[in-house]
């Protein structure tokens, strides 16, 4: 299917053929990747793109999905006192209420639900990146989902050096971007690893220009949609 964009930003994908009538359970599309690799311009055209055709989205993050999740980020990316398990526990605890207050109740509701990182950016980044225990981990990860899991997983694959110059040319760096290129490069093998375990996680070559990445993003996306059989 081809794919462009009307002055919009909506596509010409005959939205009318995309109907969720039957549709009853929601499904939780995940965004990850190393810094600046374009998750959040992507995650946001991509929202733009359903909103076309359904209400029946809706678009959060991580860290900071929720009030309470927003002042837990903003400790997460400022406060330099910060070291390995407090960081893990407190990403744990905005996944935890983030899960609780919105995510599941969307699902319920049958709402498609974008978000900007999830639990696999804790693996790669306290894992990989930190080196605390994958174990441990993915027990915690466990009990802040109470087991759910992301049905799709768009991993942006860039470079590390390239994204940490976008997000540098963008303005001044946050606590985690400014950790070494060392622990930058740790992250990305964390993401390459789960991708090659996990089917739910689709590779997106983060590389292109935004509307090409974006074409790619609703191709795959679409396939997905076709799959679920929610259009
Ligand atoms: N974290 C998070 C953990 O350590 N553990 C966890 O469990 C979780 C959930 C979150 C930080 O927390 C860490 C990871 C992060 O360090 P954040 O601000 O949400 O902090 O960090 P990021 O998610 O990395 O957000 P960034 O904004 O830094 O990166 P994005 O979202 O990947 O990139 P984006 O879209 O903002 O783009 C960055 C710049 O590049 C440009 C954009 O215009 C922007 O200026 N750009 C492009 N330029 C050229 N070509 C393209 N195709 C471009 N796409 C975007």
């Amino acid at each position: 299917m081809r794919l462009f964009y009307d002055n919009d930003g909506c596509t010409k994908t005959q939205p009318e053929k995309l109907s969720y009538s039957s549709y009853m359970q929601g499904k939780l599309i995940v965004f990850e990747g190393t810094e600046g690799s374009g998750k959040t311009t992507q995650i946001q055209l991509l929202y733009q793109w359903f909103r076309c055709w359904t209400d029946r989205v809706a678009l959060t993050r991580e860290p900071g999905g929720t009030p309470l999740g927003q002042k837990l980020r903003q400790i997460l990316l400022a406060d330099s006192s910060i070291r390995g398990m407090t960081e893990l526990l407190l990403y744990e605890s905005d996944r935890a209420h983030h899960v609780e207050e919105l995510i599941k109740p969307q699902l319920a509701s049958g709402t498609i639900v974008l978000c900007d990182r999830f639990t696999d950016s804790t693996v790669a980044y306290q894992g990989y990146g930190r080196g605390l225990s994958l174990r441990k981990i993915e027990q915690l990860n466990e009990m802040a989902t109470s087991g759910l899991q992301s049905d799709l997983t768009l991993w942006l694959d860039l470079d590390v050096e390239v994204g940490l110059f976008r997000t540098r040319q963008r303005g001044p760096s946050d606590r985690m971007e400014q950790a070494d290129l060392e622990f930058h490069r740790r992250v990305y093998r964390g993401f390459a690893q789960l991708a090659k375990e996990q089917d739910r996680i689709i590779r997106v070559d983060a590389s292109g220009s935004q509307s090409l990445v974006q074409a790619h993003i609703q191709t795959i996306i679409t396939e997905y949609l076709t799959k679920w059989q929610i259009i």
